[in-house]
């Protein structure tokens, strides 16, 4: 039977609602499989509309009862929600309808979450909650009554009055649907105050389920800074009396900043020095930052629609990584961006899920909360920045607030806001939103009389719809350095507008040495023939500190490349780099940490394909492994003294500083345990007082294949422990040799603590196996076969989850002829599965029609 061609939404076919929505009353009437939610909405349709359909989404609701100015009626019942004929004056529509949150495993609309009632509304949740104009730019205020006997029970806004068994709130700010958030349950409270720099009280709370109290502090340290930097750097202030965050077990994704109530996945939430690691601690400040962000650029400001979703998502990550660079160290975090844009971004805009920041066309919009959306468009901002200047990036966002708060708006609106601030035109730099594609960047130089010419070259390989792409405007920055190491030529930005253009430097006494694309000043791909030798001066030499690691960084590819390919022995001169960098302690930890950590064997295997190779996963695996023995090897001597002198003494604390050096620490241990068989590990597992020293040691154990005991201790000890749980699942399937992942994968699902209506557990344990190269790639086939299995048993019960994991086949037309068809045949039965869900089937047919 021919499935129905699903139905695909354009952004040219953008029309405005007919109706405005002066005010949204609900009423929820709490029962888990039962709920009743009574809606009763001012409507007023618009004098100059062109629509006038009065069409309201809903999705897996059960209409009790209509009517329009307290008159029964009743609607025509359509697919996705409802039609009614409705007055040409303003009217009240009221709706009962009956819905089953502990039936929702999908984990959108209202959902049970260990026994808590919880809300996700973005994109397009609100729609299983009530009969709606479910869009972003449909704005209201919204007053809400719930009845139940849940102790707390919280909405959006402003609390107005609570009694046995009922409270009500108001949120004074007009806000589209899918910030509508809903809590109630037995929770208790991590209580804190904010004054705005206007003078005004804010109570802020963070809601936990009993037992998680000990976990909130430093939620709630990070939700005072957040609110203040945003004062600080872009004057911006709290605009309720209240900012509540809730944690909750099961969500799809991080956290999402429903109007003055966050809810927030309680892995990016919760957080104490026994159960968190410094990454653990480093995400969870970035994204209680990046949903408190979102008040201003998102709330205040929303999307017209969904295509326009990196108005408020690139912005949002661009402010987050202000925050964490200011916070921290602004290298480290610029590093760490680069490493996971390549990781995450590169393999999606180089394949079969290319597509532009602001995309053109969609089936599922759930399926578009990429990285492309997010991180480059964050990269994008960047480079505006960079473009206009700091101080007319501030005065255009300045203009942004003022012309458009309360707006639902479009990127256009905000390039305008760039163009009038700035008198500078963007028409070219627009192209960034609309082509999808890594624009590949051919550097050539030349040297003659004292002048220096630097000629780029720029081209975008073809992507899904778009086989040509005009040149982008790419901002380079660029600094020379003397064959002696000083610096020549201090960072200039040479604005790149031509498929091709040269730049000239005079009066220069000799070759210069080029340090390009500083601070890796636009999301491209460098192509540029240099030798190692010159990458050794810039890793010693640059002043720029992301170039200094990008050199170093190419180095490391440049030997497991040459490793793979020709069989040669690691680059000596590059471990001799290394081995010098590891001892010079005037460099930060945090930076050595970076350098020494080699690029993953999935970077390796992208770096390969680039250059026109077949990536074989075993030989990747290989290299990498005789890499670090090597490297431990050559520090043999230096090791214990290294990691004597980078351990952190004295109480944990999560602070940048410590957090370095205790990354150092757990990169000379895993080096060290390569030598002495697990002594020193085992010692650091034992005596350590928090999980950034137990985890380090137990991973370091656990892939030497030593960890046997302290595994089973660490389940002991931590099984009550959701979220150590989850790390105490991936581990093992990370540090699995590749023959082993599968197998040690399919052994955890049987694991009576697998779960899998838990998005937490199920990525603990697929992502591992999608993240461990060779494991997932073995040419067995197991581990595409395992996904796949449960992808198809997953699909049913939450399709969101589903969908996104299905991104681990991506890059699936890397490979040799035998692991594509593997590949294939596992992805042709997740597409023939019968009711596969619209968000599977369209990230399935995408990546097969690659
Ligand atoms: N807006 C949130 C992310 C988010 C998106 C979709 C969700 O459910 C489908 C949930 C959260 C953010 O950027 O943090
Ligand atoms: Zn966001």
């Amino acid at each position: 039977m021919a499935k129905d061609t699903p139905q695909t939404f354009y952004l040219k076919d953008y029309t405005p609602f007919g109706y405005d929505v002066e005010s949204v009353h609900l009423t929820f009437r709490l029962a888990p499989e039962t709920t009743r939610v009574l809606s009763k909405i001012r409507f007023a349709p618009k004098p100059d509309a062109a629509d006038k359909t009065f069409f309201l989404h809903g999705e897996e609701l059960k209409l009790i009862s209509a009517k329009l100015d307290g008159q029964e009626v009743t609607p025509e019942l359509a697919d996705g929600g409802l039609k009614c004929e409705v007055p040409s004056a303003p009217f009240t529509w009221e709706a009962e309808v009956e819905i089953n949150p502990a039936g929702n495993t999908a984990l959108e609309g209202l959902y049970m979450s260990n026994r808590m009632y919880c809300t996700q509304c973005e994109a397009e949740g609100f729609r299983k909650i009530t009969y709606y104009p479910d869009r972003p730019d449909v704005m209201s205020t919204f007053t809400v009554r719930i009845e139940g006997d849940e102790p707390v029970m919280l909405s959006n806004g402003n609390p107005m009055g609570q009694g046995e068994g009922w409270a009500e709130w108001h949120d004074p700010w007009p806000k589209p649907a899918y910030l509508f958030a809903l809590v109630a349950g037995d929770l208790v409270n991590h209580p804190g105050s904010f004054t705005t720099k206007s003078g005004k009280e804010v109570e802020l709370n963070i809601w936990v389920r009993p037992g998680d109290e000990g976990k909130c502090a430093f939620g709630m340290e990070t939700l005072k800074k957040s609110m203040k930097w945003d004062e600080d750097v872009y004057g911006l202030e709290y605009d309720l009396e209240l900012f509540n965050i809730v944690a909750v077990d099961d969500f799809n994704m991080g956290a999402m900043e429903n109007k003055g109530l966050n809810i927030f996945n309680s892995s990016c939430v919760l957080a104490s020095p026994e159960t968190s690691t410094d990454a653990n601690f480093e995400r969870i400040e970035a994204i209680i930052a990046h949903e408190y962000f979102h008040n201003w650029t998102g709330n205040r400001i929303t999307c017209r629609d969904w295509f326009q979703l990196c108005l408020k998502e690139g912005l949002t990550v661009f402010r987050d990584a202000q925050f964490t660079a200011d916070m921290r160290s602004e290298p480290v975090k610029r590093i760490d961006d680069v490493i996971t844009l390549r990781a995450r971004q590169f393999p999606e805009d180089n394949g079969p899920l290319a597509h532009p920041p602001r995309p053109e066309a969609f089936q599922e919009i759930n399926n578009f909360y990429t990285a492309t959306v997010y991180e480059k468009g964050a990269e994008v901002i960047g480079m505006l920045k960079r473009l206009v200047g700091d101080d007319n990036y501030y005065k255009a966002l300045q203009l942004y607030f003022e012309r458009h708060d309360g707006q639902a708006c479009t990127i256009e609106d905000w390039l305008k806001v760039f163009e009038d601030a700035t008198g500078r035109d963007l028409s070219q730099f627009k192209l960034w939103y609309s082509q999808a594609g890594t624009p590949r960047v051919k550097v050539s130089e030349d040297y003659a009389d004292g002048t220096y010419t630097l000629t780029f070259e720029q081209s975008t390989p073809p992507t899904p719809g778009q086989p040509d792409k005009a040149p982008r405007v790419i901002p380079m920055a660029v600094g020379l350095l003397s064959p002696n190491g000083d610096e020549v030529r201090g960072t200039q930005v040479l604005e790149l507008t031509d498929a091709k253009q040269s730049f000239t430097f005079d009066g220069l006494a000799s070759k210069p040495v080029p340090s390009i694309l500083r601070e890796f000043s636009a999301p491209v791909i460098l192509e540029r023939e240099t030798t190692n030798a010159e990458r050794a001066f810039l890793l010693a030499h640059d002043t720029d500190p992301f170039n200094r690691w990008e050199a170093g960084n190419a180095l490391a590819k440049e030997t497991r490349v040459a490793m793979v390919l020709d069989g040669a022995a690691p680059d000596a001169a590059y471990l001799d780099a290394l081995e010098k960098l590891v001892r010079d302690d005037e460099q930060d930890p945090a930076f050595r940490a970076l350098v020494l950590s080699p690029p993953s064997q999935a970077d390796i295997a992208q770096t390969l394909h680039e250059r026109g190779y077949t990536p074989d996963p075993q030989k990747i695996y290989d290299a990498a492994e005789t890499f670090t023995q090597t490297l431990a090897q050559q520090l043999e001597t230096s090791l214990p003294r290294l990691y004597a002198a980078t351990t952190v003494e004295g109480p944990y604390a999560p602070d940048a500083e410590s957090a370095g050096k205790r990354a150092l620490n757990g990169r000379i241990l895993s080096l060290l345990t390569r030598l002495d068989g697990g002594e020193q590990a085992a010692r650091q597992y034992a005596s350590a007082d928090n999980m950034t020293q137990q985890y380090a040691a137990l991973g370091a154990l656990m892939k030497a294949e030593k960890g046997e005991v302290q595994s089973q201790a660490f389940f002991d000890q931590w099984q009550d422990d959701r979220l150590v749980m989850d790390k105490w699942f991936a581990l093992q399937i990370a540090c699995a040799a590749p023959e082993k992942t599968a197998a040690t994968a399919a052994a955890l699902t049987k694991h009576p603590l697998f779960d899998m209506k838990n998005p937490n557990r199920f990525r603990a344990v697929f992502g591992a196996l999608a993240g461990n190269h060779a494991g997932f790639h073995h040419a067995s086939g197991e581990g595409y076969q395992l996904l796949a299995e449960n992808l198809i048993a997953l699909d049913s019960l939450n399709p969101q989850t589903t969908a996104r994991m299905c991104a681990a086949f991506q890059t699936w037309k890397r490979y040799d002829a035998g692991r594509q068809s593997l590949i294939r045949a596992q992805l042709s039965r997740i597409a023939g599965t019968e009711g596969l869900s619209r968000d599977t089937n369209e990230m399935v047919t995408r990546i097969l029609d690659a």
